[in-house]
């Protein structure tokens, strides 16, 4: 069945806590978007050539690099290319980003439930994660999908999870607002940690929606294999994702793109 064969027997009601896993082929960046919708996550497989994820990456939006310096953006796998190599760095420890912190992504300990750009100005709608490297390393990949989680949670427990109170590097934010009766999630359980040393928001009710939340999205979790030639594209307002421990010598790369609102 191809990608709109799919799409048109399923209709356009959301599926929630499922991944639909198709192989790459020439001009299936057509149905990706619409897909997306539905799942808020597809994974492709047999992406062989790293060149592609770039044109399929802009078939959704505009593609951005994090900004890790001072008011400069992180240095792209390439040149002219706005594609991010995540791996592990400096044997495990990681590198710093401007605000001297690690970077969890190039840490080896395990990376807890997530959307991507937490501390971003802007974080990424979209964002897809094409793994390249031949090793025979295979971290759990963890995944939740909050489209789930609306109807378990309390009226009480969104109100708290809507509530601006999540610090970030940009100030105070929303960990879980629904607009159109669709999750928008902004979250990071290790950041918001790091950045309440800096906050003065209150602490019983941040430390409250940590609990909420870990519990409600450990119930939701998926877990996942990312091999080589697979593409991971997520909805990153809508789907969680992080990945168990690596050793400290991992070898394992992914080639990430950010796709603007
Ligand atoms: O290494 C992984 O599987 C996840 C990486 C990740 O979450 C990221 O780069 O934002
Ligand atoms: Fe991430």
């Amino acid at each position: 069945m191809t990608a709109t064969q799919l799409n048109a027997s399923i209709g356009t009601s959301i599926r929630t806590n499922c991944m639909i896993v198709l192989p790459y082929r020439d001009g299936i960046a057509d149905d990706i978007a619409d897909l997306l919708e539905i799942y808020g996550a597809v994974k492709l497989t047999g992406m062989t050539d790293a060149d592609q994820l770039g044109p399929l990456a802009e078939r959704l939006g505009e593609i951005f690099l994090p900004i890790l310096q001072d008011n400069d953006q992180a240095t792209p796998a390439s040149r002219d290319s706005q594609i991010y190599e995540v791996r592990v760095k400096n044997n495990g420890e990681g590198e710093l980003d401007r605000y001297s912190e690690t970077i969890l992504s190039s840490v080896k300990d395990d990376f807890a439930l997530h959307t991507d750009g937490y501390n971003q100005p802007r974080p990424p709608k979209y964002m897809l994660l094409l793994r390249t490297d031949d090793s025979a390393e295979l971290p759990a990949s963890y995944l939740a999908d909050a489209a789930g989680l609306l109807d378990r949670l309390t009226e009480e427990e969104l109100e708290l999870l809507a509530r601006p109170i999540y610090p970030t590097a940009e100030g105070n934010v929303a960990a879980l607002t629904v607009v159109d009766g669709r999750p928008r999630v902004r979250w990071n359980a290790e950041l918001v940690q790091r950045w309440m040393r800096r906050s003065d928001s209150d602490p019983v009710a941040v430390e409250r929606a940590v609990e909420i939340l870990g519990r409600h999205l450990a119930d939701a979790l998926l877990v996942e294999h990312l091999h080589q030639d697979e593409c991971l594209i997520l909805d990153n307002d809508r789907w969680l994702h992080g990945r168990s421990a690596l050793q400290p010598d991992s070898v394992r790369v992914l080639m990430r793109a950010w796709v603007a609102r």
